[in-house]
C-alpha cells in the first residue's frame, strides 16, 4: 500500500478500510474436509488409556504416556509408507531425512530426525488445539502419520540425495486419504494447485543438513513445476560453489551453503516470488546479495524485525509469495542460539522462538504446498532439549496452517484472483447468507461513495491546493482494492 498523500486520500483509505472487515469474511477460503473422523490415529488416546497395552491400529504401535515407549513425532502413528505399508493413504507425513555430510562447520544432523521426535512428544498432552489459529490439526480431519525415515546411506552424498529425492517423491505422488472439498463460499469443487493435475498429500521432512532441500525441491518440481520458496535461515544458501567450499570436485560442489544455487540454475525455484526470512550472515562481499538476486529471491534481514515487527515481516512474504503454491523450508539457525543452540553453523542475532512462531502463523491462508525444517544437531542442544523442542513446537504452527488451508482453487481463477479469496488469518467459520447479502450491500454503497468522491474532485479540482496527479492515483488504488475484494 502507497503511504501518504493528502487530506482526501486518508479519508478514501478510511473508507475503504473500515469496510474491509465485513468484506473479508466473504472472502474466506475454508478447509472443506469430508468430517472423516481419525479418532484411530488421535495420539491422545495413548493418555486416556494408557493400560490399553496395544494401540488398536494397523500397526500395532504400543500404546503409551508421552514419556515412555517408541517415539514418533507427536506421538503419530507409525505407518511404514516406505515398507509394507505402501498402499496406506495419508494426507500429511513426517519423514526423516538423515543427511548431514553436507555441512561445513558441526556435523550431527543425522540425529535431527531422532531428536526433533523426541523434542515432539508433548505436543498432544492437552490435546493439541491451537489457540491463535482456532484449529486442532490432529481433529482436523486430515490423517497425519510419521513414515519414518528415508534410507540415507552416509558414505555417499551422490547416493544419497537421490535416496531423499526418490523417497520424498514416493510419497508426494501417493493418493491422499481426503479429498479436496469443496469451496466453502460458492460449494464449487475445489481443483488441485499442482501443475499435473492431481491432489498431492504434503510432506514435511525432518533433517538433515539443507542440503538436503536440492532433492527435495526436485521432487517437488515433479508435482508444481518451479515453486515459489520461503525460506527462514540465517544464511543465504544461494552461495556459489566456487565463493561456498571452493568446489575441489562435483560432488563437493553441492552442499549446505550451495544447494539453492543449484536449485535455481535448474528451474526449480520461481524466480521473484521466492523470499528468505531471518539473513544475518557475514558474506564473502557484496557481491554475495547480487548472485542472491539473480538466484530469484528478495530478502528480509533479522535485524528487520525491530524496525518493522513481525507483522511487516509477514506482509512482505505475503505481498511476495501472493497465492502460488509455496514451499517453506526452515533452517532451526533461523532461531537465535539462545532458544536454539544445536545446530550446524549458528548465529547470534537471530528471532526467538515466539517471533518465529507468530511469523510462522501469519502464512495462514498460504497453500503451503510441503515443508521441512533442518540443521538440528542435538549433540549441542542443552539438557533440556531447547532446540529439538523449538523445531518441533515450529512444526506444529506449520501443521496448523496447512490444517487450514486446502491445496485447492476454484476452477478457472487466476492466482491473482484466488489470493482475494484468500484472508490472511482466515478462520474456519463460513460466512452465513445474512453476512453475504450484507457484504454485497456494503460493496455497492462503497461504490457509491467513491464514485461521488471522485465526481466531487473533478469539480471542484481546481479548487484544491494539494497534488491532483497523486490524488487520483489514490483513488485508483482505493478502488482497485475495493475491487480487489470483490
Ligand atoms: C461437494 O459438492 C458435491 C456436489 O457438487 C457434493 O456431491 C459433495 O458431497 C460435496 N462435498 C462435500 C465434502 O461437501
Ligand atoms: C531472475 O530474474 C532476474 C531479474 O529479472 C534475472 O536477473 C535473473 O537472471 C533471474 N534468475 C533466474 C535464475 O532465472
Ligand atoms: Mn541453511
Amino acid at each position: 500500500m502507497v503511504e501518504g498523500g493528502g487530506i482526501s486520500t486518508h479519508l478514501v483509505r478510511l473508507h475503504v478500510r473500515s469496510l474491509q472487515k465485513p468484506i473479508a469474511l466473504a472472502s474466506i477460503s475454508v478447509v472443506a474436509h469430508d468430517g472423516h473422523d481419525h479418532d484411530i490415529q488421535m495420539p491422545l488416546d495413548y493418555v486416556k488409556y494408557p493400560y490399553q497395552a496395544v494401540y488398536p491400529g494397523d500397526n500395532e504401535v504400543t500404546a503409551d504416556s508421552i514419556f515412555s515407549g517408541i517415539t514418533t513425532f507427536a506421538k503419530l502413528p507409525w505407518v511404514q509408507c516406505l515398507g509394507k505399508d505402501k498402499t496406506t493413504p495419508f494426507d500429511v507425513a513426517f519423514i526423516g531425512a538423515p543427511f548431514d555430510t553436507g555441512t561445513s562447520y558441526r556435523p550431527g544432523a543425522r540425529f535431527g530426525p531422532a531428536g526433533i521426535r523426541a523434542g515432539s512428544r508433548r505436543l498432544t498432552l492437552y490435546g493439541g488445539y491451537n489457540v491463535p489459529l482456532e484449529v486442532n490439526p490432529f481433529r482436523s480431519g486430515l490423517k497425519i502419520v510419521d513414515c519414518g525415515d528415508i534410507p540415507v546411506t552416509p558414505y555417499d552424498n551422490k547416493y544419497a540425495i537421490k535416496q531423499i529425492e526418490d523417497g520424498h517423491k514416493e510419497l508426494l505422488h501417493r493418493p491422499t486419504f481426503s479429498p479436496l472439498g469443496n469451496d466453502s463460499l460458492t460449494g464449487k469443487p475445489l481443483v488441485p494447485v499442482s501443475i499435473d493435475g492431481k491432489h498431492h498429500p504434503r510432506v514435511i521432512t525432518l533433517g538433515g543438513d539443507h542440503t538436503i532441500v536440492l532433492p527435495l525441491l526436485r521432487s517437488i518440481y515433479s508435482a508444481y513445476g518451479a515453486i515459489s520458496v520461503i525460506h527462514f535461515d540465517s544464511h543465504l544458501d544461494t552461495w556459489k560453489p566456487s565463493v561456498f567450499g571452493g568446489a575441489p570436485s562435483d560432488q563437493a560442489a553441492i552442499n549446505h551453503g550451495t544447494y539453492f544455487y543449484w536449485a535455481s540454475q535448474e528451474g526449480l525455484i520461481a524466480n521473484g516470488s521466492s523470499i528468505h526470512g531471518a539473513i544475518r550472515t557475514t558474506l564473502s562481499g557484496p557481491a554475495d546479495y547480487a548472485n542472491d538476486d539473480a538466484s530469484g529471491f528478495q530478502r528480509i534481514e533479522a535485524r528487520e524485525i525491530d524496525t518493522i515487527g513481525t507483522d511487516g515481516i509477514i506482509k512482505k512474504i505475503r505481498e511476495t509469495v501472493g497465492d502460488l503454491p509455496v514451499y517453506l523450508s526452515i533452517d532451526i539457525d533461523s532461531i537465535d542460539p539462545a532458544f536454539a543452540p544445536a545446530t550446524g553453523t549458528p548465529e547470534t542475532g537471530g528471532w526467538s522462538t515466539r517471533e518465529l512462531r507468530t511469523i510462522l502463523r501469519g502464512l495462514d491462508g498460504l497453500h503451503i504446498v510441503s515443508a521441512d525444517i533442518v540443521e538440528v544437531a542435538p549433540a549441542y542442544d542443552t539438557n533440556a532439549e531447547l532446540t529439538t523442542m523449538a523445531a518441533a513446537d515450529v512444526l506444529y504452527e506449520v501443521l496448523s496452517v496447512m490444517a487450514k488451508t486446502p491445496l485447492g482453487k476454484l476452477e478457472g481463477l487466476n492466482s491473482a484472483q484466488t489470493s482475494s479469496r484468500c484472508s490472511p488469518r482466515s478462520t474456519v467459520q463460513s460466512p452465513t447468507r445474512e453476512e453475504h447479502v450484507l457484504t454485497l450491500l456494503l460493496r455497492l454503497v462503497t461504490w457509491i461513495v467513491l464514485r461521488a468522491l471522485i465526481l466531487e474532485i473533478k469539480t471542484f479540482g481546481s479548487l484544491l491546493t494539494y497534488d491532483r496527479t497523486e490524488t487520483s492515483r489514490s483513488f485508483e488504488l482505493a478502488r482497485s482494492q475495493a475491487d480487489f475484494h470483490m
